[in-house]
């Protein structure tokens, strides 16, 4: 079976572990050819961000190190076992930014990335290089090879107004509390999704979205052109999983993320009528998993009511099997 997941960070790095241990493929390594599942994860590069000189790609990263077996799984991004001497050395210079940290383990990711990306090669050749350390076990597409980065409008009094500072700054610096006015993924109007993206969805048995951030994961894929289109044309099934849990979200900050654009409310619900139906002109499910005490009523989407917590891989995997259950009820 040919899976294609839409995925974010953390959240979106451990749903792909369920996957995984629902088509029966090894937690870590290669699947076998003869197992007969491909899985292929479409990944948010919008929380990218130039530091230090070095290009840092949070959500591709924390995808290939959880599969790969290297992330600190407490923090749920970067490596384990990590050192922070660089971190030190360019704060006793006083090098900006301080607030956020690139632990040594994780900058030779970076130095090699940025060394490929300057040489001329594409974020997705690129990806595929440090996946050959990695051996993830499933294929990490970033959605676009160009540039696209998240920027978050917020309150500047000292400027009389609003500015916009990176998703980075707003979520690490200042722990996402001043309020977001907008979320803009700027440079997505000029993107559009790579040839093996597009390929990926066209060919793919049955979609699946992560259970991530809404917004400034799953909605940074949408906002490349032609990335919605390649979602509505497939003639594979698309499910989704509802990241609220009991009428809240579990991780992250996607509340504020969702009021910022425009007052969709934190339940499933509203949610999923957010993605909308794909019998819609604009929608893209037809199927739409929520958490047991949650409900849903999304006009053309089949919703059921599942447990959403992925508290460990065996639940997220329960996960995973009731999303090609329901994707199996057809289109
Ligand atoms: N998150 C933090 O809270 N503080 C950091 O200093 C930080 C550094 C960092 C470096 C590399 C990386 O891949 C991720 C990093 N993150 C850090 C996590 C990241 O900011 C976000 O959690 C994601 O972008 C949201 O998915």
């Amino acid at each position: 079976m040919k899976v294609v997941v839409l995925v974010g960070g953390v959240g979106g790095a451990r749903f792909l572990l369920g996957v995984k241990a629902a088509l029966g493929l090894p937690a870590i390594g290669e699947p076998q050819q003869e197992s007969g599942h491909e899985v292929t994860a479409v990944v948010n590069v919008g929380d990218d961000v130039w530091m230090h000189g070095l290009r840092v790609c949070p959500d591709l990263d924390t995808c290939m190190y959880t599969l790969g077996d290297g992330i600190d799984t407490e923090k749920g991004w970067g490596r384990v076992d990590e050192s922070w001497s660089v971190k030190e050395e360019l704060a006793a210079y006083g090098a900006e930014p301080t607030w956020f940290g690139l632990g040594d383990r994780d900058i030779a990711t970076h130095l090699v990335r940025s060394r490929m990306l300057r040489a001329g090669y594409s974020l997705s050749a690129v990806t595929e290089a440090l996946c050959d350390r990695w051996r993830p076990g499933v294929r990490l597409l970033p959605v676009t090879d160009e540039r696209v980065e998240t920027h978050v409008a917020i309150d500047a009094p000292e400027h009389g107004g609003q500015r916009a500072v990176h998703f980075q700054e707003w979520w690490v610096r200042y722990r996402a509390e001043p309020k977001a006015h907008a979320i803009v993924p700027v440079g997505a109007d000029e993107a559009k999704p790579t040839p093996a993206v597009r390929d990926a969805i066209a060919q793919a048995d049955v979609v699946l979205l992560a259970p991530s951030n809404p917004v400034v994961s799953i909605g940074t894929l949408l906002a490349v052109p032609g990335f919605r289109t390649a979602l509505q044309e497939t003639s594979a099934p698309v499910v989704g999983l509802s990241p609220i849990i009991g009428g809240r979200p579990l991780r992250g900050m996607a509340d504020a993320c969702l009021t910022a654009i425009g007052g969709v409310e934190s339940t499933a619900e509203a949610v999923g009528r957010h993605y909308g139906s794909r019998q819609d002109e604009k929608g893209i499910l037809d199927g739409w998993l929520v958490h047991t005490d949650d409900e849903a009523d999304v006009p053309g989407v089949r919703v059921r009511a599942v447990p959403l917590l992925m508290s460990d891989v065996d639940a997220t995997a329960a996960m995973a099997q009731a999303a090609f259950d329901l994707a199996q009820e057809g289109r």
